[in-house]
């Protein structure tokens, strides 16, 4: 085995090494120097982090935190160190941190300070599709936009530069299509930047009304001078070509633009804030019709409008959802550019069947919302697999707002006189990342709910991250443990319960018990992940054919495993077990009303 760790090793003859944006972005960060980065996951980020943790531990600091706050605020304590620091998130962390992120932006850096944010237009995997551009303008941090993996460590790379000579963090903001698509990448080596050690100096970095007021100031006059240089920077780039039609364009929409529009007239933007105006005038005057291509809110399209330039954007391209070179190509159709095509033949069509997504045959949340459904309570849910069980056959969940909002949605209704008993089901990671100052406001405030605690030992939703309740950190190495029933009990809760999430009996006994208990209760739910950190496959079960009554109890579990049988009874089909699927958790034996589901002797590969 080689000494040296993969992500450092020599590219491949061809010097490209095939690499998706997130990891570029992690080898622009190595390459620039970092020596702090933090994140929590949230897709598509999660793999910055996950891919800066295979650089060397001697190069660099890499750490999940336990929000994406406490990340930025992470990374912002070591630019004040003097050290090159990255965080990263996803855009709704950037919600989370944005107190630190509106701040900081006053402060400016010490060490080149980078946040990698990445949007999920289309949600793909996310509560919302909100754009994060409209976040740098409104801190007034520039935002770099990539449009491939190249492009993403080179203006990763760039942002550290940037970072230290306009003393101000920079935002590199991708998308889910440029965070996941792989491309070749010409990689360089890194270049190690020496501490600038801590620079005192209060008026700058502590934010009191006195000198805030000044450093607003100082955040203007930075902005115009980013505006001067970012003009003429390398990175906005004049591709000439058909002077009639000229579109402006950054990131991924580019790479649409040009498979649809090869001889346009393009002004790609590597920064789309603060934007160059003097260029976007002299382009505009070089071309017949100015389109703007952009995905999400019409950003760049307003900001041209404000500087009366005459354009066209949202009236042809939508303000929701992702982009295609299809798409691009309908709304140059629209707008007269492109000859309308042939309407496709009616027919057979290459669209795959949409497949709703499922909970994993033998998921510890399983049982949990079987017995939280069975209690006839209100429940706010929370961020995670579970969230899941609000579609059928669970149907457990009655609302989910953000990444632990459970349980304050839970403390209002039930202070609104909501008449059914309120519960909370909130997930291992959601807890830490932002449910306990809940928790701790349901404890001060007497609200009389119960909060279910569904520790399956990871991060699930997001790949099977660790977190600060999991013993391991990032990079693996052992790390203190959170003792969540200790926790309950400091902040004031009378009433907690550890449950074998498997255990159904006991499940739906504490239940019980705990919505009985006037103030706030919790019941733990605890069984690891089968999938994540191991996978974990017992024996699986098979169902006797000939004593199934097809009652459907078990396929009221929906577990991917379960399947209609061949045989039937009283005219209803019975149930099978895909032996391959079932990881032997039990759970349809405990509510099978016959008795007729059995372990079968060994475990299938
Ligand atoms: C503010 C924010 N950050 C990150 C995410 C991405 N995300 C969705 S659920 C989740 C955590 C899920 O973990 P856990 O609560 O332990 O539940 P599990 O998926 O393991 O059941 C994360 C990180 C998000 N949706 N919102």
């Amino acid at each position: 085995m080689s000494a040296v760790p993969a992500a450092v090793q020599a590219p491949p003859k061809s010097g490209l090494r095939p690499m998706t944006g997130n990891e570029a972005i992690a080898r622009g960060a190595w390459e620039a120097g970092v020596t702090v980065a933090a994140a929590y996951p949230g897709t598509p980020s999660t793999e910055i982090m996950e891919s800066l943790a295979t650089y060397p531990a001697t190069d660099l600091h890499a750490q999940w935190a336990t929000n994406e706050k406490v990340a930025l605020d992470v990374a912002i304590g070591a630019s004040f160190a003097g050290s090159r620091a990255l965080a990263a998130m996803k855009h709704v962390g950037l919600n989370v941190a944005a107190d630190a992120f509106m701040s900081q932006a006053y402060i400016g850096v010490n060490g080149g300070l980078v946040i990698a944010v990445a949007d999920d237009p289309g949600i793909h995997s996310s509560q919302n599709e909100q754009d994060s551009r409209l976040y740098g303008q409104f801190a007034t941090v520039p935002v770099l936009e990539p449009a491939d993996a190249q492009e993403a460590l080179d203006l990763t790379r760039f942002a550290f530069a940037l970072s230290e000579r306009f003393d101000t963090m920079v935002m590199v903001r991708t998308t889910t299509r440029m965070s996941h698509t792989r491309s070749g990448v010409k990689v360089g080596t890194r270049t190690e930047v020496p501490s600038r050690g801590f620079v005192e100096d209060r008026v700058k970095n502590v934010m009191v009304p006195a000198h805030a007021r000044g450093r607003h100031m100082a955040l203007l006059e930075r902005e115009a001078a980013l505006k001067a240089y970012l003009r003429d920077s390398p990175i906005q780039r004049w591709e000439k070509g058909d002077p009639k039609v000229g579109i402006i364009t950054a990131g991924t929409c580019y790479t649409y633009v040009r498979e649809v529009l090869p001889n346009a007239s393009v002004l790609k933007l590597g920064a789309s804030w603060p934007l160059p105006a003097k260029l976007l005038r002299d382009f505009c005057a070089s071309v017949e019709r100015v389109f703007v291509v952009e995905e999400l809110e019409s950003f760049i399209e307003r900001e041209m409008l404000a500087l009366g330039l005459k354009v066209s954007g949202k009236e042809f391209f939508p303000r929701v959802g992702e982009f295609s070179p299809e798409l691009v190509r309908a709304g140059f159709e629209k707008a007269g550019v492109l000859a309308p095509r042939p309407q496709a033949a009616a027919g057979w069509s290459p669209e795959p069947i949409a497949r709703p997504p499922v909970l994993c045959a033998g998921c510890p949340h399983t049982s949990t919302y079987m017995a939280v459904r069975a209690t006839g309570a209100r429940v706010a849910g929370d961020i995670g697999c579970y969230t899941l069980a609000a579609l059928d056959p669970l149907r457990g969940i009655d609302t989910c707002v953000a990444m632990g909002s459970s349980i304050g949605v839970a403390t209002g209704m039930a202070k609104a006189g909501e008449p059914r008993p309120v519960l909370a089901t909130i997930g291992d990671s959601t807890f830490l990342h932002a449910g306990i100052p809940a928790l701790i406001d349901a404890v001060y405030n007497d609200a009389d709910i119960t909060v279910m605690l569904l520790d399956n030992h990871i991060t699930a939703m997001t790949g099977g991250q660790h977190h600060a309740g999991t013993g391991k950190t990032l990079r693996g190495e052992v790390a203190p443990r959170v003792d969540y029933e200790a926790l309950m009990r400091a902040v004031g809760v009378k009433w907690v319960r550890k449950v074998d999430s498997y255990d159904l009996a006991a499940m739906h006994q504490a239940l019980r018990e705990a919505i009985g208990h006037r103030g706030v209760s919790v019941v733990i739910s605890d069984r690891p992940c089968v999938i994540d950190p191991v996978r974990i496959k017992g024996p699986p079960l098979a169902i006797d054919d000939k004593l199934c009554n097809a009652c459907q109890s078990c396929m009221n579990l929906g577990c991917p495993a379960m399947t209609w049988g061949e045989a039937t009874f009283e005219g209803r089909h019975t149930v099978q077990i895909d032996p391959a699927l079932c990881v032997g958790c039990t759970l349809c034996a405990q509510v099978c009303t016959v008795d007729c589901i059995k372990p079968t002797q060994a475990a299938q590969p």
